[in-house]
C-alpha cells in the first residue's frame, strides 16, 4: 500500500482523543477482525477507541470481540457535539453498507478515515475531511489493517494478530480464494511471527458452529434446486427457518457455499429473508479454470442494487421470498452460457 498514504492516516489518527470505529452491516470475520485490531492498537497507544456495529455478531466471531465493549449500534441518532473527534470506517466505502450511520456520516462534520477493499466506492466523506486507504487488489481489509499497523505502529501484539489473520482468514475462505497472493501470505507469516496460531484460530473459525447452524444448514438444503444442467444451485431461508433453528441471523453467513462443494455446480445463490420482509441474496460462482466459463456474479448483484466481488456478491432485494427467487433465478440464469 502506498506509504505516504499510510503515513497520514497514521498521522491524523494520532490527533484523534476518541474515535469511532464502525463498519459494514451484517459484521463478518474481515470486518470485525479489523475492528478489533484497530481498537487494541488505539487503545495501546492510550487512547479512546470505540467499536460499533449495526447488527448482531455471528456467534463464531465472537471470540474476536471479547472484552472490547464492542457497542451495540442501531445508527441514527446524533452525537453530543465533542464526543468524538473521528470516525474509523472499515471493511466498506458504500452508503448502502453503513445505512445506519447515514445520518451521523452525512451531518456530523467529523474527519474520517477509510480503510477498504471493496470495488464500490462512494464518497462517504459527508463533506468532512476523509482520507482513505483503499486499495482492491488487497483480499480483506485485515490485510490493510496489518499493513498500516506494521508500517505505522511497528509491534503487533498476539491478539491483534490473532484478529487480523482471522480476518484475513475468513475474507478469503481459509486462504483459497483467487483474491489470495503473495501478499495475503507474506502478511499471514508475519502474522504467525507475532503470535497467531492457525491450528486454533482454523478450530474457533470452522469447528466451533452451534448446533443452530447444522440445523439451519439442513433446512437451508431442503430447499435445493439444481437448475441448467445441474449447474446452478438455489438454496433460501425464510425466517420461519431460523426460528425452527433456533438460528441467529450470522448462523447462514457461508452456506451459500455449500452446493459448490460438489464437482458440476459452478454457481450458487442462496435467498435469505429478512426479519423487515426483504431478502438478502447471496451469489457464488467458481473459478473458470473449474468452471469451464467465467460467471461474473458482482454484475448479477449490481443488477439487483447490490454488488462485491466476481466470484462472490450479494444484493438486499424486496420480498416475498419465492418472487425474490425468481426473479434473481432468471437473471443468474441469463448470465450462465449454454450448456452442451
Ligand atoms: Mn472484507
Amino acid at each position: 500500500m502506498d506509504r505516504e498514504a499510510i503515513r497520514q492516516a497514521t498521522c491524523i489518527l494520532a490527533g484523534w482523543r476518541r474515535t469511532m470505529i464502525l463498519s459494514h452491516v451484517r459484521p463478518d470475520g474481515d470486518a470485525l477482525g479489523a475492528m478489533a485490531a484497530l481498537t487494541r492498537a488505539i487503545r495501546a497507544g492510550g487512547r479512546e477507541a470505540v467499536p460499533r456495529v449495526f447488527d448482531a455478531v455471528p456467534h463464531r466471531y465472537r471470540f474476536l470481540v471479547e472484552g472490547l465493549g464492542l457497542e451495540s449500534w442501531p445508527g441514527g441518532q446524533a452525537e453530543p457535539a465533542g464526543a468524538f473527534d473521528g470516525i474509523l470506517i472499515v471493511d466498506t466505502c458504500s452508503w448502502a453498507q453503513l445505512e445506519p450511520a447515514a445520518e451521523l456520516l452525512r451531518s456530523s462534520g467529523l474527519p474520517r478515515i477509510v480503510v477498504d477493499h471493496h470495488a464500490t466506492r462512494d464518497d462517504v466523506s459527508g463533506g468532512a475531511p476523509c482520507h482513505t486507504l483503499i486499495d482492491p487488489t488487497a483480499s480483506s481489509a485485515s490485510l490493510l489493517v496489518f499493513e498500516w499497523l506494521a508500517e505505522g505502529c511497528g509491534k503487533v501484539d498476539p491478539a491483534t494478530a490473532e484478529a487480523l489473520l482471522a480476518g484475513m482468514a475468513s475474507d478469503t475462505g481459509w486462504f483459497r480464494y483467487p483474491s489470495v497472493d503473495a501478499r495475503t501470505f507474506t502478511a499471514a507469516a508475519r502474522l504467525l511471527d507475532a503470535g497467531a496460531r492457525p491450528d486454533v484460530l482454523y478450530a474457533r473459525l470452522y469447528a466451533s458452529f452451534r448446533t443452530a447452524r447444522l440445523r439451519l444448514a439442513a433446512l437451508a438444503m431442503g430447499t435445493l434446486e439444481l437448475l441448467a444442467g445441474e449447474r446452478l444451485a438455489v438454496t433460501s431461508l425464510t425466517q420461519d427457518m431460523f426460528r425452527q433453528a433456533g438460528a441467529e441471523p450470522g448462523d447462514s453467513e457461508d452456506l451459500v457455499n455449500e452446493p459448490l462443494s460438489a464437482e458440476g455446480v459452478v454457481a450458487s445463490i442462496m435467498l435469505v429473508e429478512q426479519p423487515d420482509g426483504r431478502v438478502r441474496v447471496n451469489v457464488r460462482s467458481k473459478s473458470p479454470e473449474v468452471a469451464g466459463c467465467d460467471i461474473d456474479v458482482s454484475a448479477v448483484a449490481r443488477g439487483f442494487g447490490g454488488g462485491g466481488h466476481r466470484r462472490a456478491a450479494g444484493a438486499t432485494v424486496p420480498g416475498p421470498l419465492d418472487a425474490a427467487r425468481k426473479s434473481v433465478v432468471t437473471a443468474m440464469l441469463a448470465t450462465l452460457p449454454e450448456h452442451e
